[in-house]
């Protein structure tokens, strides 16, 4: 069964490769599955004729395949008085016991009629193998993100022809080093401190000053009140790039996000994913200094100046939560849609404050370029409508034609709820902070 099989490696981009159901998640430790109920309850009801010895013949599925009942029970049928109608409690430890279980409800099934028994179960465990709903792999507890350092879609030191850092060895050179850093990195640890070379800081530098200079017109208050703390708590000054370590852990204080390092692009479904856990993937290279207005590619200018703050914010972290939340199993399709709500409010939102257009998402703030294009009367605006957003095709390597207004963090989030309710899904997730892991509700 695909269940049993290894996590996907290095060279296998698609999360389809990795489906398994959704109870199960991989132990690193032990190489293998494992239920996240641990044992679970179940109940079996059928109902049988009246009649001698069909009691004993519809249990021996149950001898036939080893399942040990717990509790048993019976009552007549009140639409069929020559029937009698019986519940089994099992309890079902492993994979093991539900592949055997699975034979003994079919084996019960051709006794009884398919009509005549009932499951009552958390679990697909009646339906053939064929009928039982996939769900793409996710993680269930904070410390699966580990696997998705081997996922990402290129290595961080892989540089298209057309990247301004193509030809330069040097910074061909760092971009490995970080890449590396990224794909050791394991959840718990902190994260290694990099010394910056002067050539990286004069990025920096350049990149910090103009910036701080727009932000008192250009960013929405969230930014402007959390941006004075950074300053004092986290090194955020001209001269010196913050280590993430510290910073993830100011954003810790301040919210429960945490930063992890990432080694290059991670698929829309791990990166929303880690949103789930309060984790944001950050990159920890810097642009290359031919270009440091606008870059097409995260680095941790746009990390520490664009997305950072706004994380410090309750409202916002519980908002971009929510979207990570969503997408846990979602559907390829609704992966699609709840990256483009990502990217038009997380990456590039604008809002309105008494008035006047603000910016929040982080590509608008840490861009010189997008943040006066974005807040300017001659960009295009839309009002924040998730079906308006979700059909909206967008470029990643230029500025934004086109950017939704939203009306406060708090209605964007109660817009996307609603929006999200609609994703095709037989569970809830439930976030549980003291344990880092989301608890699935099943709906039915
Ligand atoms: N991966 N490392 C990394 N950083 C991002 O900012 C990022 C990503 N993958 C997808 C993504 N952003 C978004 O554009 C959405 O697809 C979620
Ligand atoms: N264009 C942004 C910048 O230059 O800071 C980065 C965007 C990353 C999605
Ligand atoms: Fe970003």
């Amino acid at each position: 069964e695909d269940a049993a099989s290894e996590p996907a490696t290095k060279s296998s981009k698609s999360a389809s490769d990795r489906k398994v159901t959704y109870h199960q998640y991989w132990n690193p430790s032990n190489k293998e599955y494992v239920s996240t109920m641990g044992s679970e309850k179940m109940s079996v009801v059928f109902s049988i004729p009246h009649q001698p010895s069909a009691l004993v013949k519809a249990l021996t599925p149950f001898q036939n395949n080893s399942i040990n009942l717990t509790h048993i029970e019976s009552r007549p049928l009140a639409e069929d008085e020559n029937k009698y109608k019986f519940l089994c409690n099992l309890e079902i430890c492993n994979e093991d016991d539900e592949k055997r279980l699975k034979k003994a409800i079919s084996e019960l099934k051709e006794i009884s009629g398919r009509d005549c028994v009932k499951v009552l179960s958390r679990r697909d465990i009646d339906k053939k193998d064929s009928e039982s709903e996939e769900v793409p792999w996710f993680p269930i507890k904070i410390s699966e993100l580990d696997r998705f350092a081997s996922q990402i879609l290129s290595y961080g030191s892989e540089l298209d022809a057309d990247h301004p850092g193509f030809t330069d060895e040097v910074y061909r050179k760092r971009r490995k080093m970080f890449a590396d850093i990224a794909y050791n990195y394991k959840h718990g640890e902190p994260i290694p401190q990099v010394e910056y070379n002067e050539a990286e800081l004069a990025t920096w530098r350049t990149v910090f000053t103009k910036l701080s200079t727009l932000f008192e017109t250009h960013a929405c208050k969230e930014f402007r009140k959390v941006w004075p703390l950074l300053v004092q708590n986290c090194n955020y000054n001209k001269d010196t790039i913050p280590q993430l370590q510290q910073v993830s852990q100011f954003l810790k204080d301040c919210t429960g996000f945490t930063l992890r390092p990432v080694a290059g692009l991670l698929s829309s479904r791990d990166f929303l994913a880690g949103l789930a856990f309060r984790v944001f993937h950050s990159t920890q290279y810097i642009r290359h200094g031919a270009n440091p207005f606008y870059t097409p590619e995260p680095d941790v200018c746009h990390e520490l100046i664009g997305h950072v703050p706004l994380f410090c914010d309750p409202e916002f972290a519980a908002f971009s939560q929510e979207i990570g939340l969503a997408s846990l199993g979602a559907p390829d399709e609704w992966i699609e849609k709840l990256a483009t709500l990502y990217w038009f409010t997380i990456e590039f939102g604008v809002c309105r404050e008494e008035g006047a257009l603000k910016a929040y998402g982080a590509g608008c703030i840490s861009s010189i370029e997008e943040l006066e294009n974005c807040v300017s009367d001659t960009s295009k605006k839309l009002p924040f409508e998730c079906e308006n957003i979700v059909s909206t095709k967008y470029p990643i390597t230029t500025i934004q034609p086109v950017y939704f207004v939203a009306p406060s963090f708090s209605e964007a989030k109660r817009k996307i709820r609603e929006f999200s309710s609609q994703i095709p899904r037989t569970f809830t997730v439930h976030y549980n902070p003291y344990t880092q892991s989301v608890q699935l509700i099943n709906k039915r």
